[in-house]
């Protein structure tokens, strides 16, 4: 096929291609040819069609969508400076002068990260984000100091319910939005992950993501990279700051970026009975962070526990004692978050984090729009065009129907959250989760639970991974009936969930006030808990073999991403990748049809890759034959094909 493959390309007959251009394209020399590439989309869609997409439960089969409307911009005008060019210029020392300088409140935007990990379980595929990024990127609403848009759960949810490159979203976002410094949310020594990897897998994955993709010249020939995150965001699941250490030193030593470090925000300085997380507690770790090598300092208050007075007191505080700017991270659970950063800002903090309005509050971080009313007349403000920026929230409004299976169920702010301190990107997977096990109608005693068990295991910081062990005891304790005086009785002879063993072996790192030792006792029964790094057990990655691995079981060789993918979730990337042989790029298919299949005569454009685009509308399906087969009808470029599909249902 290469021949038919460059034949075939739009550019190419316009006359368009150059010399560069069969470099710039290698896939154009693989066997997948546009029409092996439409021929798997019209698989993926007829099978959709016929037995569902796997991950949407209990579709709606009436409802419609309509059309997202971009906000409009000048195709022909150049791109205005942002925060990355500021990054570039000034270096990132001169950045962070800057920042600590600077009187303007800074905004984060989290809309294509924590926003969509929090309200529609991680779900936000890569096209929605796209087609509206060269918009957002060109019009600038407001001079955004950072948009949220990799990591945390995104990197996993990709691949696992999307199939799609978590990379390759990475690498396209990163073309449309070159101007606006990108973040990542990154797990310490857990990486992208739930538990601790080898420091040199950590190493590896840091370079790349920073690096970014390559640029070629008219030969070919590599000359440079697009760069991918200009700031990681890193933070352990414990606070504990070894956990940390290696991400923090590669991020300042092996990459041009910026190290944000995290403090995670547990309990509340201001109640006098919550004495273990208090004032010096947090000063005392933003001093260690500090002295780690943080370019910046982040308050993570992942299940929105920081409340207005306390941010006063907290804020106040690490500026007095540590020469860092401060970023703060919220999520909107309790519903008085937006007070919480009228007092931050006010006490100098430098950034908030801010979601899109249609995509905040709740579970996710309050509303950038109405964030940034409130600033209307405040010395602090930082202007932002209003208008424009309400057309991303309609835009985003009408994007997020598609997702309605995923939709939290959270209706109203809850109090309850000071008691269980569940973060937000759990708070919403949580009830579903209990739906799983049958336990939906005891939620209120898996809350209970949940504040239970943590004080069992010796009172934690609670954000993923740890957040999810807890988790797990929750159910356990409820699904068993048994109450926190029940385990401590009965736990010589209770087999524990796997999770919680490990967080008791140390395999996640070690807490603050060292574990309950009784508890540690009765879940590891005879094993000895390790009292260092997580990591240092952990063999370290051999490249050479690693590839040679991979080679073996998906018989190519893969770029040094691909082979990272692969190590972080092996059984996750196998999948993924035999769902992308069989059915190709999913990714590039709209939403409703990538979730819901298409409905008789309806008709979608799908992109599959330089300019080449194609029209597919679903024409009807015959019955099953007595195999349980079903011939799907389409109408591909206007000419009819057909698929048979294996009906399941
Ligand atoms: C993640 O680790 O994904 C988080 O969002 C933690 O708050
Ligand atoms: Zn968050």
């Amino acid at each position: 096929g290469f021949l038919l493959n460059l034949l075939e390309n739009d550019d190419f007959k316009k006359g368009k291609a150059t010399v560069r251009f069969i470099p710039e394209h290698p896939e154009l020399m693989k066997p997948h040819n546009f029409r092996d590439r439409g021929t798997k989309m019209l698989g993926y869609l007829a099978d959709t069609i016929v037995n569902g997409n796997k991950d949407v439960k209990n579709p709606d089969k009436d409802r419609s969508f309509l059309k997202p409307i971009v906000p409009a911009f000048d195709e022909f005008a150049t791109l205005p400076n942002g925060s990355r060019d500021r990054l570039k210029e000034l270096g990132r020392d001169g950045f962070v002068d800057w920042l600590k300088a600077e009187k303007k409140i800074q905004y984060t935007d989290t809309t294509f990260r924590d926003a969509h990990q929090s309200l529609l379980a991680t779900r936000m595929r890569m096209i929605d984000m796209l087609n509206v990024s060269k918009s957002y990127a060109m019009n600038q609403p407001a001079d955004l100091f950072s948009m949220e848009v990799w990591g945390g759960a995104t990197f996993d949810v990709a691949m696992r319910f999307l199939k799609a490159d978590p990379w390759r979203r990475l690498r396209k976002l990163r073309t449309a939005i070159p101007n606006t410094i990108f973040q990542m949310l990154l797990r310490g020594s857990n990486g992208v992950g739930y538990k601790a990897y080898p420091d040199n897998l950590i190493v590896k994955f840091i370079e790349e993501a920073a690096r970014g993709f390559e640029q070629y010249d008219e030969e070919g020939k590599v000359t440079g990279h697009t760069g991918g995150i200009d700031l990681f965001r890193i933070f352990d699941s414990l606070n504990w700051v070894k956990n940390m250490e290696v991400s923090i030193k590669t991020v300042r030593e092996n990459t041009d970026s910026l190290a944000e470090a995290c403090i995670c925000y547990s309990g509340d300085i201001t109640d006098p009975k919550k004495t273990k997380f208090n004032l010096n507690y947090y000063i005392r770790l933003a001093k260690q962070l500090e002295d780690a090598g943080a370019h910046i300092l982040c308050i993570k208050d992942m299940a929105g526990l920081l409340k207005p007075l306390a941010a006063t007191e907290l804020v106040q505080a690490l500026k007095e004692n540590t020469n860092l700017p401060i970023h703060l991270h919220t999520h909107d659970t309790s519903g008085i978050q937006s007070a919480t950063y009228l007092r931050a800002i006010e006490a100098g903090v430098d950034v908030v984090d801010v979601a899109i309005n249609s995509l905040s509050g709740l579970t996710s971080q309050p509303g950038y729009n109405s964030i940034a009313a409130m600033m209307q007349g405040h010395e602090r403000e930082n202007p932002v065009n209003l208008p424009l920026l309400n057309q991303y929230a309609d835009y985003w409004e009408t994007v997020r129907t598609y997702y309605y299976p995923f939709e939290t169920e959270l209706r109203a702010g809850t109090a309850t959250i000071y008691d269980t301190e569940i973060p937000g990107g759990q708070y919403s997977n949580l009830r579903p989760q209990a739906r799983g096990l049958g336990l939906e109608d005891q939620f209120p005693t898996i809350r209970d639970n949940y504040s239970a068990a943590n004080d069992l295991f010796g009172g934690l910081i609670k954000v993923t991974p740890s957040s999810k062990v807890v988790g797990d005891m929750a159910m356990f304790m409820t699904s068993n009936d048994l109450t926190a005086e029940d385990v401590m009785r009965r736990g010589a002879k209770l087999d524990f969930p796997d999770s919680v063993k490990n967080l008791m072996r140390g395999n996640l790192g070690q807490i603050e006030g060292g574990f309950n030792a009784d508890i540690q006792k009765l879940v590891l029964k005879d094993e000895k808990p390790f009292t260092d790094r997580p990591n240092a057990h952990l063999e370290p990655i051999d490249w050479d073999e690693a590839e040679k691995e991979y080679i073996k079981q998906f018989g190519r060789k893969p770029d040094t991403k691909a082979l990272l993918a692969h190590l972080l979730y092996p059984k996750v990337y196998e999948d993924f990748n035999a769902h992308r042989e069989e059915f190709g790029e999913v990714a590039n298919l709209p939403t409703h049809a990538f979730f819901y299949g298409l409905k008789p005569n309806e008709e979608v454009l799908v992109r599959l890759g330089m300019g080449k685009t194609i029209t597919i509308k679903y024409l009807n399906m015959t019955e099953a034959d007595a195999q349980g087969n079903r011939l799907v009808f389409f109408s591909l470029n206007g000419q009819t094909r057909s698929v048979t599909v294996r009906d399941r249902t």
